[in-house]
């Protein structure tokens, strides 16, 4: 977004003076930003208004969105004495803008500039909500050994940024209906609960019965877990898929990381194989 300034200079000249006027016309009276542009299911995201060119004194503001390019605007939060709205979640693309009224000097209406904020979330794999994993919660050590030599294997991994690391140029091959064991560890001795699932019908999400392991953490050491791959009449079809693995501190984790303060994702690739005979 940028704001447009139009100056308009008339100069009038007559035979005994010369008179100046400049008006000055802003197009719009703030523009609507958001620390999102695009809304992927984990983070919600805040709206607010910048570049602002009216009195804020005792001025109210109404959000309203619509979906994308349709031009139809229903109030998102009502009337608000701030001019900064949190918005947790976003099913579809919107636009948003903000119906500004203005109290001083003298009462009038304005609308912000629009903005746009896309809808991702069952277009691709979102990163988690940021958690920390500065003192050493979320996953140090990752390994799980597959079939026919493959694996994932990744140690050493410390701290990623915004406590997210997407390794999936790792893949492990499993069979269906299968269990096999991952050795992890963390980096905080106590309460680090781990999540692993699998995305197996490839939407993007990591839904409860996708969840292939689940195991308390309470040592430096690794620790083994069992990962249940499910048979093909429970979903876990072949191909190959994402693998996500999440460490939350004290709490139970969730493919978003939408709980805790403390803990770190990890993904990886996993290529289901057909079962043979088991
Ligand atoms: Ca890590
Ligand atoms: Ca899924």
């Amino acid at each position: 977004m940028e704001t447009t300034i139009t100056t308009t200079t008339v100069t009038t000249i007559t035979s005994t003076t010369t008179t100046t006027t400049t008006t000055t016309t802003t197009p719009f009276p703030a523009i609507a930003t958001s620390t999102l542009s695009e809304y992927c299911g984990c983070e919600g995201f805040t709206l607010s208004l910048t570049s602002i060119s009216f009195s804020t004194i005792n001025a109210t503001y109404e959000w309203q969105s619509s979906p994308i390019n349709q031009n139809i605007w229903t109030s998102v939060n009502g009337t608000r004495t701030t001019s900064t709205l949190v918005i947790p979640n976003q099913m579809n693309s919107m636009n948003y803008r903000c119906i500004i009224y203005v109290a001083n000097p003298s009462p009038m209406t304005l609308t912000s500039a629009i903005i746009t904020v896309l809808t991702t979330t069952n277009t691709t794999y979102c990163p988690p909500r940021v958690v920390s994993c500065s003192s050493g919660d979320g996953i140090e050590n990752f390994t799980l050994l597959g079939e026919s030599n493959t694996g994932v294997n990744d140690t050493a991994t410390g701290c990623s940024t915004k406590g997210y690391r997407n390794q999936t140029l790792q893949s492990v091959s499993l069979y269906q209906n299968t269990n096999y064991t991952a050795q992890v560890s963390s980096k905080y001795p106590s309460s680090q609960t781990l999540a692993v699932w699998i995305d197996f019908n490839n939407d993007f999400n990591f839904e409860l019965w996708e969840r292939v392991a689940y195991k308390l953490l309470n040592s430096l050491s690794l620790t083994d877990v069992l990962v249940s791959i499910p048979s093909s009449s429970s979903g876990a079809a072949t191909g190959t898929h994402r693998m996500r693995a999440t460490v939350i501190y004290s709490s139970i984790p969730n493919s978003c990381a939408t709980v805790g303060t403390f803990g770190e994702t990890h993904d990886y690739t996993v290529n289901i194989l057909a079962a043979t005979g088991t």
